[in-house]
């Protein structure tokens, strides 16, 4: 599930979910930039230190196209790891990027020996086992075709990517059922059912799929959400009808954790009256 920044990041966590997509559109446009590698890569690491610190389950990073080449993607790996994030996907596009969903057909394609060179380098600066490298496969929203995807996605398995994530942006499953089928469950794979958002969750299951993205919810939901009440204050200049529709000033305290701290001065901090007290 979708989050882009601390906030939020705990949000997915206290929801449930196993694992959180630290997804490149929302971080990017939570900071009122656009997807197109507006945000420098070391500002993206500074929002995933704190969805790091906030939560406890693994985060994935929408990590674009590594921030540049081979060199750049394995300094990318190393940072990450300091900040126990648990893996990065990269797409096979160019930096810099724009979205899958602007003018995909026009996006230039990475070169798959260069991507897979990316891929090894990634895989060979991990110190920790568990880290993961996701290959995205971006033929299809290029308008590539099937046996594109499928040789690049091959390419990638073959470099030591950990999972395929292959995009689409049809309005329905269609090419991502071609996709499962060919693909005969070589390796794991990712997808991200944004634009077709009517298929039941048990289809994905049918079809093999190991993970599930929803990848830009709750930015989707904050924007309504903050749109609607600022609208509705700006033309009541009140708050009377504003405060049911709100989440409570306790929820923000429960989401800070404002418990904790006031636990640790109680362990931490000398009482007030003692201070005081000791003095001549
Ligand atoms: C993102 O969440 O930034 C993604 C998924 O890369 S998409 O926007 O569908 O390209
Ligand atoms: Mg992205």
């Amino acid at each position: 599930m979708e989050a882009h920044n601390g906030l939020s990041a705990r949000i997915v966590e206290g929801a449930g979910f196993q694992g959180i997509w630290a997804s490149g559109l929302a971080i990017s446009a939570a900071m009122g930039v656009r997807d197109n590698n507006e945000a420098s890569w070391t500002q993206v690491l500074d929002v995933l230190e704190f969805m790091s610190d906030a939560t406890s389950i693994p985060i994935l990073l929408d990590g674009d196209t590594g921030y540049g080449n081979f060199n750049n993607a394995r300094r990318l790996v190393k940072k990450l790891e300091q900040r126990q994030i648990a893996g990065v996907c990269i797409e096979d596009k160019l930096f810099p990027k724009t979205n899958s969903f602007i003018n995909g057909e026009a996006q230039p394609l990475a070169d798959i020996d260069e991507f897979c060179g990316k891929i090894k380098a990634m895989k060979d600066t991990q110190q920790d086992e568990d880290f993961t490298v996701v290959a995205r496969v971006e033929a299809l929203i290029a308008g590539w075709g099937l046996d594109e995807a499928l040789e690049r996605a091959e390419a990638y398995r073959q470099a030591g990517a950990d999972a395929i994530l292959i995009h689409s942006k049809k309005v329905n499953i269609a090419e991502i059922e071609d996709f499962m089928k060919a693909w005969n469950g070589r390796h794991p794979v990712i997808v991200v059912p944004t634009k077709y958002y009517t298929t039941p969750a048990q289809r994905f299951h049918e079809l093999g799929i190991s993970t599930v993205i929803w990848a830009n919810h709750n930015l989707r939901a904050s924007i309504e959400a903050m749109q609607r009440i600022t609208q509705k204050i700006f033309c009541e200049k009140s708050l009377i009808d504003v405060e049911s529709r709100v989440a409570t000033i306790d929820e923000v305290f429960l989401l800070q954790q404002a418990d904790e701290l006031q636990t640790a001065e109680e362990k931490y901090l000398p009482c007030s009256g003692k201070l005081t007290g000791d003095r001549p």
